[in-house]
């Protein structure tokens, strides 16, 4: 049984691993970058580690630097989360041979042969589970051509590395074979560091139906039904759900099926989805050469948990997360393929901070200075920021995720139009408004859509229109742009381990200097003579004159003036300690005082009087 898991991610997925590992008993450890210090997923953590710069590559990537602190951590495992390392299969083989750690994931060897697309194509024939047709790795404009005559256009070539729709390109006609050859060969190059690509056959407007997968060390392996992703803009996911609206359950049964014998013949383990085009054009109809009804094709599987798992989790009531965990730990699985129900249907929404109406536009920075999600039956939020905390914009733009659940497709839609219309997000755009437009949107709602209804169908005008009529943007704040931030570092020791903190007080009361002006309370007229510190005194009025009192609480050190002092614009009435340090208080006018209300070594409220000065 692991003692502690390392969860190299951040945001909301590193939060919901965090999520599974509490209610297990298993202690958590955050690792974090220096632009994510205040970060939802490090306040969550047991322990907190920083591994380095802002750039992922410098920290979240930095495969040496996360084994060496799971390991001066004591961790007995580490967690990759989804993106990042997830499916790195040279580091999940590093960290299977680091001393004392466990990979939560599946075996480095099959990452790798899946992460190969033609290898995985390869096996996934030998198991049965139909494939579109297509070739192992080509190299001549030539093989592009015969392959379009034999099978029709469009041709789609294929980074053998790829996947995610990064290094794919449509040849429609013969003449067009060697430009998108050399294209898709730079992309691969560049994306994946691997030239080699493939053809298939490319469908022209498919559904893309994924089948999860949980399986153990000896060999079994469950489905736990599909998810259907088709609503997607530039190959992102936008709303993901489930169970799939365009399939029959006899289709449902043998995409399943197909997937399990797909993984089982990889000697698969963990958690991992096959994806799958399922085409619907009558007119190229079904692949004869597999199988007269078939019309669902093998595309990738991906290794590692998927951000849309929580529409699986809500429809199979299994917590996919708390079995990744333990099946690495050898666990067997303890329910048959029969005992997998699927109840209801859930939906996903994917919260971006993204300005739908300017072409997603990511926001630039922020402040969440309203987050107020929703709640009641039926609504599901996985998310780790919280109001008041900075936009961090150096990793992805999704903030939150929204699953709701419904005993069928049309509750899932009422409650996710409810849910959507009570989420307050300010201080930044989010695609909350582009959700309420999808959940209205007669395609989505008949789930006619396919995945090239955003990119090419949806009107622009529309989405544009949703933002005017439910987008809560603000301007950003000007007070908190002048914000004081002071920073000091300590060295504490707790229960006799020693740590270095860096301590940020932000929006430090501002410096008063005995402002007995109350005709304009707003006004903080400079220390005379500089001098930093805060702390001071405020200003209030009575008959015998005008009052000085403490801004803050502390200790007077020492009074400067006696009763029946002339006192000059500037001069100091009294020091006041506070916050570990010495402000003077100083008279932003002249006068004579008429009361000394304090003495030295007092102690002082907020509030409290100080001095009463009378005019000349
Ligand atoms: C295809 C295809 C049609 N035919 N392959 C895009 C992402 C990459 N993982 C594979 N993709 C596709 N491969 C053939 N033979 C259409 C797509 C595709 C797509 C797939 C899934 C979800 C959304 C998509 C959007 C455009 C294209």
């Amino acid at each position: 049984m692991f003692d502690k898991v390392l969860v190299a991610n951040r945001g909301e997925i590193a939060v919901r691993v965090m999520r599974a590992c509490d209610e297990l008993g298993i202690g958590t450890v955050a690792v974090y970058s220096e632009a994510d210090k205040h970060a939802g997923h490090v306040r969550y953590a047991d322990e907190a580690y920083n591994v380095g710069p802002a750039r992922a590559a410098d920290s979240y990537l930095d495969q040496e630097q996360i084994i060496e602190t799971a390991q001066q951590a004591d961790a007995d495992a580490i967690h990759p989360g989804y993106g990042f390392l997830a499916e790195n299969a040279d580091f999940a083989r590093k960290v299977e041979a680091a001393e004392g750690l466990t990979w939560i994931g599946p075996a480095g060897d099959a990452m790798e042969k899946l992460g190969e697309k033609t290898k995985a194509r390869n096996i996934m024939q030998e198991a049965d589970v139909p494939i579109v047709p297509g070739t192992d790795p080509i190299d001549d404009p030539e093989r592009v051509k015969e392959f379009g005559e034999e099978n029709g256009y469009p041709v789609a070539i294929k980074a053998e590395g790829g996947g995610g729709g990064r290094g794919m390109k449509i040849v429609h006609s013969p003449d067009e074979a060697e430009e998108q050859l050399e294209s898709a060969k730079r992309e691969g190059e560049a994306y994946f560091s691997n030239d080699s690509v493939y053809l298939e056959r490319y469908l022209e407007n498919p559904r893309h139906i994924e089948v999860q997968i949980i399986a153990d060390h000896e060999g079994n392996v469950r489905h736990l039904g599909e998810r259907d992703c088709s609503l997607q803009r530039r190959h992102q996911k936008v709303i993901e759900e489930g169970p799939s609206a365009a399939l029959s359950d006899e289709l449902r049964e043998k995409i399943g099926e197909a997937a399990r014998r797909g993984v089982r013949a990889a000697d698969y383990y963990n958690a991992g989805t096959v994806e799958f085009l399922v085409e619907e054009d009558p007119e190229r109809g079904p692949n004869e050469e597999l199988d007269p009804d078939t019309n669902f094709y093998f595309l990738e599987v991906n290794t590692r948990i998927q951000v849309e798992h929580c529409v699986t989790e809500e429809i199979t009531g299994i917590d996919i997360v708390k079995w990744q965990i333990r099946v690495a730990q050898d666990e067997t699985l303890s329910f048959a393929q029969e005992d997998v129900e699927i109840e209801g249907h859930a939906m996903e929404f994917r919260i971006n901070a993204e300005n739908a109406a300017k072409d997603f536009a990511p926001a630039q920075s922020g402040e969440l200075e309203v987050y107020d999600p929703p709640g009641g039956i039926g609504v599901r939020m996985d998310d780790a920021l919280r109001q008041g905390d900075e936009l961090v914009t150096d990793y992805d733009s999704m903030i939150a995720k929204l699953i709701v659940y419904g005993a069928d497709r049309d509750e899932a839609i009422a409650r996710g139009k409810r849910a959507l219309a009570e989420f307050d997000v300010e201080g930044f755009p989010t695609v909350i408004p582009f959700h309420r437009l999808m959940l209205t949107d007669e395609e989505f709602v008949n789930s006619t859509h396919t995945t090239k209804y955003l990119d090419e169908t949806l009107e622009k005008s529309r989405i544009e229109a949703a933002q005017e009529k439910w987008g809560t943007e603000t301007e950003p704040s000007e007070a908190d742009e002048d914000e004081e931030v002071v920073e000091r570092e300590f060295t504490v020791e707790v229960n006799g381990k020693r740590f270095d903190v860096d301590l940020e007080e932000h929006g430090a009361p501002p410096i008063n200097v005995g402002d007995v002006d109350t005709s304009d309370g707003a006004s903080r007229p400079d220390r005379p003579g500089g001098g930093s510190g805060g702390g001071g005194g405020g200003g209030g009025s009575s008959a015998e004159g005008q009052e000085v009192t403490a801004e803050m609480q502390g200790t007077i050190l020492e009074v400067s003036v006696d009763e029946g002092d002339e006192i000059g614009a500037g001069d100091v009435l009294c020091v006041l300690e506070a916050m570990k340090m010495e402000n003077d208080i100083v008279a932003e006018r002249g006068g004579v005082v008429n009361e000394v209300a304090i003495g030295e070594g007092d102690s002082v409220d907020m509030g409290d009087l100080l001095f009463v000065i009378g005019s000349e």
